[in-house]
């Protein structure tokens, strides 16, 4: 026997539409920490617009999807966030470029951040880098000691500097309120901001409308699900909420022979600069940039991938130079 979810909620019916964002907007609710973090994103982006910085909004993580709406069970979306956090540490600078970037990190709570990232999952977890000595003291071994020192100088510049935000996500709603404020915030930057979405966005939900208020239980057998289709929030995002700004997308397939086609077609759909385009088995050996008249394949060759060289330490320079070039032509 199966259970299906929506036998025991409110409405019993799933639709098969898109809905407008308005509409998502006003059913579902915000995050409780929403106006808290708006402050720091609004102290965030008048200080550093003050200085003259731009400023990148990184998305990261993949958000989850609650099956009930006191939360045991819910779906979750593919991403550790190494591709927000390694791109965030790349310095948003180009050499003949006088503007530094300000980096907001809008992250999956508990997902990797950029800097500590290198220390803190179990395959590098800080312990293994350091020894307790006989006279009680703890060090560094020294092997760890250049690369530690020189993620340690990025991260202290950084803080010092005030140029990393860190805000936090965990559900597509509390991701989509969230993305909505903060480039509502950002909007009077124009030109001069740059959103860079490598978040993996759930493309189903349930209204929590919908949902069962308490654990679902197994004792009716197996569950059927039926889910509502999230709006499309990079139409109202290009059209209305940063219709200046420089928006840059991930497109993430598994399946090689659509990646292409899919990529120009959310670039058609929407209208924003760049669609980047990932495999999920080759990451983070290659990415494909389309624009409108372009098609870019950026790889690591097999000597950088044994040296240990990041894709992120070629997307971001390119990225930021087509930002310069595009503010230029506009
Ligand atoms: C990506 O494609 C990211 O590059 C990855 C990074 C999620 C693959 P990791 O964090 O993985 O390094 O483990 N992000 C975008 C995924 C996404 O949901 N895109 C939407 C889509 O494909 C459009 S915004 O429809």
């Amino acid at each position: 026997m199966t259970t299906n979810i929506f036998s025991k909620s409110l409405l019993d019916t799933g639709t098969n539409e898109v809905i407008n964002p308005d509409t998502y907007f006003q059913n579902n609710l915000p995050p409780s920490t929403l106006p808290e973090d708006e402050n720091k994103v609004k102290e965030f982006v008048n200080k550093h617009d003050k200085a003259g910085r731009r400023i990148v909004l990184v998305t990261s993580g993949g958000t989850t999807v609650p099956l009930e709406n006191n939360t045991v069970r819910f779906l979750d979306n593919f991403s550790a966030g190494t591709r927000g956090a390694t791109s965030a540490e790349y310095p948003f600078i180009h050499f003949y470029n006088l503007f530094s970037y300000a980096v907001i990190f809008m992250h999956r709570q508990f997902s990797l951040q950029p800097y500590s990232r290198h220390y803190t999952h179990s395959t590098n977890c800080f312990l293994d880098f350091i020894e307790l000595r006989n006279d009680g003291k703890i060090e560094v071994n020294s092997q760890y000691i250049p690369k530690m020192k020189s993620i340690l100088e990025k991260y202290k510049k950084a803080k010092q500097d005030g140029t990393l935000l860190l805000i936090n996500f965990v559900t597509v709603a509390d991701y989509l309120f969230l993305l909505r404020s903060v480039t509502q915030i950002m909007r009077n930057l124009k030109e001069n901001a740059m959103y860079y979405l490598a978040a993996a966005v759930s493309d189903f939900f349930i209204p929590s409308q919908k949902m069962v208020q308490h654990k679902i239980q197994s004792a009716e057998g197996g569950l059927t699900l039926t889910m509502d289709q999230v709006p499309k929030f990079l139409k109202p995002m290009v059209t209305n909420w940063v219709p200046e700004g420089f928006i840059v997308s991930f497109k993430l397939e598994t399946d090689p022979s659509l990646l292409v086609d899919k990529s120009r077609q959310a670039l058609t759909r929407y209208g924003h600069q760049i669609v980047i385009g990932n495999l999920l088995t080759t990451r983070k050996l290659e990415v494909t940039f389309i624009t409108k008249d372009s098609e870019l394949k950026i790889q690591l060759s097999e000597e950088e991938v044994n040296n240990d060289v990041e894709i992120e330490s070629k997307i971001i320079p390119e990225l930021v130079k087509r930002h310069d070039e595009w503010v230029k032509n506009t």
